[in-house]
């Protein structure tokens, strides 16, 4: 079965990897996706300039029922010059995303200078959309600011750059990011981050299950897919063909894989169930995907990919 994809050159044997946040703070993990036999790629933690300890524990949890997760982390992580470290040095055949958050347009900036100066030859994706830290908005959310900040990055930078996108709840909130995300050389778009500010309270005891923002933090998961799969779904159908697709939010199963392909993703990221399975999700879910292929009679999944039917 061919499950490869093609993103600014870049060959990807295999259709998933770790969503951002997910089994990707530190090296070891890192070199946990890369050893699997069943990943394509790999992306970083979202690097901020400096090491951040993030937010307060409990600072994720999983619902009952299998429902989904909810979490705010506050973008722990070891700080861009370790992760800068790790994508120069590191020995890989597989493609790695190189994932920076910074907290301000300079912060941004500032990575994007020291990333375009390196000799890292992989992907970045520009997280736009992280929802739990405490007084900043999610950026993406500002059509302005986010035209702005694309307009400067690409006065400079020359290297294959994607986003990460919140979710987007309403046709004209796709029209408008669409139309500003088509005027750059975007590598890929990637829907969706976790769904910010939700709440989930304990049965039991009637309180949140997370400390930080008074219990607020981004949801994933089952719960997320459908909103998920519409946003792949509506960006493919708006973005220039030249724009790759990346999709998350939702995957727990093969069938869930091939759903995003249907909806255009070339790539499929897993978070939640990568946090609750572990790594040996990647060869389950390919495994499944591989089996809903074949008994379709498909070779390949560019034979599927965006192939979504709707009724007339
Ligand atoms: O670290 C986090 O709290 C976090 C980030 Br940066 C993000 O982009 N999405 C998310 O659900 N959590």
């Amino acid at each position: 079965m061919n499950l490869t994809a093609n993103i600014a050159g870049f060959n990807f044997d295999h259709i998933l990897l770790n969503a951002a946040g997910v089994v990707c703070q530190t090296s070891d993990e890192l070199d946990s996706v890369l050893a699997s036999d069943y990943t394509g790629a790999v992306v970083t933690k979202s690097a901020t300039p400096s090491l951040r300890p993030g937010n307060v524990s409990p600072r994720y949890h999983e619902l009952t029922n299998g429902l989904g997760t909810i979490n705010s982390m506050g973008l722990p992580n070891e700080g861009f010059a370790y992760y800068m470290d790790y994508v120069t040095q590191k020995q890989t055949d597989k493609p790695i995303f190189f994932s920076v958050a910074g907290l301000s347009k300079q912060e941004n900036l500032d990575m994007l200078h020291k990333i375009e100066e390196s000799k890292f030859n992989g992907l970045v994706e520009l997280n736009l959309s992280c929802p739990n830290v405490p007084g900043k908005p999610q950026t993406a959310y500002d059509f302005e600011t986010t035209e702005e900040i694309l307009t400067e990055v690409f006065s400079f930078f020359t290297k294959p750059l994607g986003v990460k996108l919140p979710p987007y709840f309403d046709i004209v909130h796709f029209d408008n990011i669409a139309n500003i995300l088509n005027k750059f050389p975007l590598a890929f778009v990637n829907a969706i981050n976790s769904i910010g500010n939700g709440l989930v309270i304990d049965e039991e005891t009637d309180t949140v299950v997370i400390k930080p923002k008074g219990g607020f933090g981004g949801v994933g998961g089952p719960i997320v897919k459908a909103t998920a799969l519409a946003n792949v779904r509506a960006l493919r159908q708006r973005l220039s063909p030249t724009i790759k697709m990346i999709g998350t939010g939702g995957v727990t199963s093969g069938r869930d894989v091939y759903e995003h392909v249907l909806c255009g993703a070339d790539l499929v990221e897993v978070g939640s169930q990568l946090a609750i399975e572990g790594i040996s999700v990647f060869e389950r879910l390919e495994k499944e995907l591989t089996a809903i292929l074949t008994e379709k009679g498909y070779n390949s999944l560019d034979e599927v990919r965006g192939q979504l039917k709707i009724i007339e």
